[in-house]
């Protein structure tokens, strides 16, 4: 097979390809990925919504993106750990974060940093390409310890740019670490259109100077990504090391709700290219074409969702009030004195605007 060359399991008309000893795909599987996927897309659309409503602080979209990463979380096992950005919460909810700790977040509450109890899921890593460093070191620790638990870590294209991401998979290959580097080449960090970001014609060939596997996907076949995953995580713990899987995706929308991606690419062409690309649209026509498609079925799963989101926001919106001191107490484990005069300072501040 020609190096790095994309995998796709379903063409974009939805057409089953032939991949040799590829597991089956049953109608249950199909049916669980849409439904997750409309969960996540429904998020993600009312969380705009409601930062537009001035009931959010800010919001990073991921509509598009919803098959590169519902798939490859939905390969995870309980244990394992997924190290997010601030754009994968498609993931996080699919591995089992709460949707109203997710809204919480983008409400700048440390509540949404906090992931279920048991839950191996890292708050998003902002600053650009830190999370790979921290998978590798989580994973090598699950070695340490003797289980086969593993990590993903979600990055950008833009990341690999980034020294972070080359420590990251070199650290991981030398002591053959339990991670899967998953990025999603969205084929933009923020502006910088990728052609001005790397001269390799792809990002999975990255993997060689590191001495490991690279895997490219279509980032909007949702089977593609999720049974490249699976592998790649089976690798990870019979310990033969980390794989980086490339999943070229899109996002339609903007970098952040604070962006206007008509500054930078033409919209309308992005608009276009949607029956071609969208993940959702994909499976709906394989699962036709596999005469799994029931449009009843389909109509209860979109209407239990939006309940689902509904329920989540009025949960998110009852929270407690936050407590100022948050900002804080949570930047160390303990307070440096610099914070701490910052703290009193401020607290000082508050206490005279009410005297
Ligand atoms: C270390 C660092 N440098 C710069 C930034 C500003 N910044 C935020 S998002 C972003 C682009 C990242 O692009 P990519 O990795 O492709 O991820 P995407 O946003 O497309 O999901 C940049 C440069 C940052 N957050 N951290
Ligand atoms: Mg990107």
């Amino acid at each position: 097979m020609e190096p790095f060359k994309m995998i796709r399991y379903m063409d974009e008309q939805g057409n089953k390809q032939d991949i040799e000893g590829a597991e089956a795909i049953t109608e249950d599987l199909a049916k669980a990925m849409y439904e997750k996927m409309t969960l996540v897309r429904t998020f993600d659309r009312k969380a705009i919504s409601l930062q537009r409503q001035g009931r959010l602080g800010t919001y990073a979209p991921f509509e598009g993106q919803e098959a590169a990463q519902v798939g490859s979380a939905s390969a995870l096992k309980g244990e394992d750990w997924l190290f997010p950005t601030y754009r994968d919460h498609a993931a996080t909810i699919t591995f089992g974060h709460s949707l109203p700790r997710v809204f919480l977040y983008w409400n700048g509450r440390v509540e949404g940093c906090v992931a279920p109890e048991g839950k191996h899921i890292f708050p998003p890593a902002v600053p650009i390409a830190t999370q790979l460093p921290h998978a590798t070191g989580a994973a090598l620790a699950e070695k340490w310890k003797g289980t086969d638990n593993a990590a993903i870590v979600y990055f950008g294209d833009g990341a690999t740019s980034e020294g972070d991401f080359h420590e990251g998979m070199n650290f991981a290959s030398v002591f053959k670490a339990p991670v899967v580097f998953f990025n999603q080449n969205n084929q933009y960090a923020i502006s910088v259109h990728i052609s001005r970001q790397m001269n390799s014609e792809t990002i999975a060939q990255k993997s060689v100077a590191y001495g490991i596997p690279g895997v490219r996907v279509d980032g909007n076949d949702i089977f593609a990504v999720h049974f490249e995953t699976k592998k790649a995580l089976e690798r990870a713990r019979r310990g033969e090391g980390p794989t980086l899987i490339e999943a070229v995706t899109w996002r339609y929308g903007a970098h952040t709700t604070a962006d206007d991606p008509t500054k930078y690419r033409d919209q309308e062409a992005s608009v276009q290219k949607r029956p071609q690309i969208d993940p959702l649209l994909r499976l709906e026509r394989f699962m036709k074409n596999e005469g799994y498609w029931d449009q009843d079925w389909a109509e209860e799963v979109s209407s239990k969702c939006a309940e689902t989101i509904e329920s989540a926001v009025a949960e998110m919106e009852s929270f407690p009030e936050p407590n100022v001191e948050d900002i804080f107490d949570y930047v160390f484990e303990k307070p440096t004195w610099t914070i701490q005069q910052q703290k009193e300072e401020y607290l000082q501040l508050l206490r005279g605007n009410q005297g």
